[in-house]
Order: C-alpha cells, then structure tokens, then sequence
C-alpha cells in the first residue's frame, strides 16, 4: 500500500531533498518478513521478556498481546534489549541513506519504539537537537513505520524547511491533552497551517534533521496502534554534550559515548563507550505529567 504524502518536495538527490526541506522519505525499505519480525519482537519487549524497562507495569502470562502492549506509548532505548533492534539502526538501506546526509562516518546514540494504540496522545511541535545537542547539526532520525501511519493514527507532521535558520526555538510546558508530557518549542514564525502530514506506508522511513520543527496528533482512529521505531543518528566526528560535564571535565568535553557506530569509523573509538542510559518508558498523560 502507498499513502501519498501532502509534501510536495522538490527534485534533486536525496541530499538535496534533505537540505532543501528537512526531511526526506525512502519508500518500502523494510517488506512485510522484516516488519513482522519487529512487531514480534515489540511484543516480548513489552512483556519485559528480554530484560527489565524503567516505568513499565509488568504484565501477566494471562495477558493477551493486545492487552500488554496497548500500555505502552514508547518504549526508549529498545535497542539495548533486542539484538533485532539492533541490526535495525543498522539497517544497510537506512544507513546508505544516513551517510548522504551526515557523511561517512555515522553513530547512533538513542532508539525510541513507539506503539501509540488509539487514543494515545502525540508529541507537540518540538526540535530533536533541544533534547540531543550535537556541535555540528548533524542530528538525523529515521522513523521506521512499523504501521501504515495516517492522519487518522497520528502520523508525524513537519514543518518543512524550518531547520534551514539553525535556530532552537524556546520551550514551555503545556497541558494540551492532545500531546504527551514532553515540553513543546513555540514563537517560531510558522504556523499550522504550514504543516504537512507525513502519512507513510508501513515499511517506509522518514529521515528528518534534529533541527525540523515536527509533532505528531493522537491516534484517533477507532481500534489499531500507530507502531514506530525511530533511532538517531549524527556524525561521528562531533562530540554529544547530552550530558553535564562528568567531574573533573569541562563542558567542552562533555561527550555522550552510549553510542553505536552505524558507518565509517569513529574518531573516538578511544574513549571506549559506557553505558549512560538505560530502556523505560514514556509516560502518558494518563498518570498526570509529573513536574
Ligand atoms: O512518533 C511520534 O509520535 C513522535 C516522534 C518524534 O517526535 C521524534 O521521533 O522525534
């Protein structure tokens, strides 16, 4: 199945696309085995089958798989419990995708599996790299559908061409029931009606840069999840303050090494990498957002 996509983006290569809007679409790059497998493997990590998630109710061998993975919205970090999700960040058509847009050498620092079942919220208008700040601009998710995403499940939409002034808009707190408890960016000179939905069959991917403005809706649809695995990338050269310094460093040293090199080589594969995160979950609105 193809669902066309309100953008209109212009021709060019894949970088070019890229530059020009922020984003850019690969079609069907997972088929239907691969996708099965993922679904699958959504199912044990929700059953806390292949190790322990911060935040998650655990649930019951009596449990249905409906019942036990609809508790979920996103499941952070799912590629430190799942080898399959693993070799997914590394996926070759992703990869080959990711290093004409960031260069040879490309990690992963993060993976968020989203299952979204209907009524769940979305995520307000955000930028990725005010919460994963590279030095370089480099950050880079990829949005695997893992289902058909529509408007009606809750589909991400971007404002295209917002990364282009490379400015982080200011963040608040908000209480709109439509989005989850994650801050929301604001007074940035777009508006609503600038954005486009990217509805996305299951299988396709969307790359977008750290610095688009994007948020996603509820799922409204009346039964169904709108499942998603996004992992994200940035150039291996660029150190990741994502953390406060470590004592006796400074902030120009700060550098996040819970990373895995995707393409290429890494300049700091001397540092060694060390573990900083470990898998939990997102909280919904439905315990209140704790502040
Ligand atoms: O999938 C969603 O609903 C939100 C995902 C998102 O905003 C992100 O990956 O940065």
């Amino acid at each position: 199945m193809t669902l066309a996509t309100a953008s209109a983006q212009v021709s060019g290569s894949l970088a070019d696309r890229y530059d020009q809007d922020g984003y850019v679409i690969l079609e069907n790059v997972l088929d239907r085995s691969e996708l099965d497998a993922l679904l699958a493997e959504t199912v044990r990590i929700c059953r806390g089958e292949l190790g322990e998630i911060d935040g998650a109710v655990p649930s019951s061998p009596a449990d249905t798989d409906d019942e036990v993975i609809r508790r979920f919205l996103c499941v952070h970090y799912p590629h430190k419990l799942s080898d399959l999700m693993l070799a997914t960040m590394r996926h070759p058509v992703v990869v080959d995708a990711l290093t004409q847009v960031i260069g040879p050498n490309v990690k992963a620092m993060q993976s968020m599996l989203f299952v979204k079942a209907e009524g769940k919220p979305g995520q307000a208008w955000h930028q990725d790299e005010m919460f994963i700040p590279t030095r370089d601009r480099s950050l880079t998710a990829a949005w695997i559908a893992l289902d058909d995403a529509t408007v009606e499940n809750g589909c991400l939409w971007v404002l295209p061409g917002s990364h282009r002034p490379g400015i982080i808009y200011p963040n608040r707190e908000h209480d709109d029931p439509r989005y989850d408890c994650t801050v929301e960016s604001y007074d940035f000179p777009y508006s609503d009606t600038d954005a486009v939905p990217v509805q996305l069959s299951a299988g396709s991917v969307l790359l977008f840069n750290g610095y688009l403005l994007h948020k996603s809706l509820p799922n409204t649809g009346r039964h169904g999840y709108r499942r998603a695995l996004a992992n994200h990338y940035m150039s291996a050269e660029s150190l990741l303050p994502w953390t406060l310094p470590d004592e006796g460093t400074t902030m120009a040293q700060a550098d996040f090494r819970d990373v895995v090199l995707v393409a290429g080589r890494d300049p700091y594969a001397y540092k060694g990498t060390e573990e900083r995160r470990r898998p939990r979950i997102r909280p919904d609105r439905e315990g209140g957002c704790d502040r």
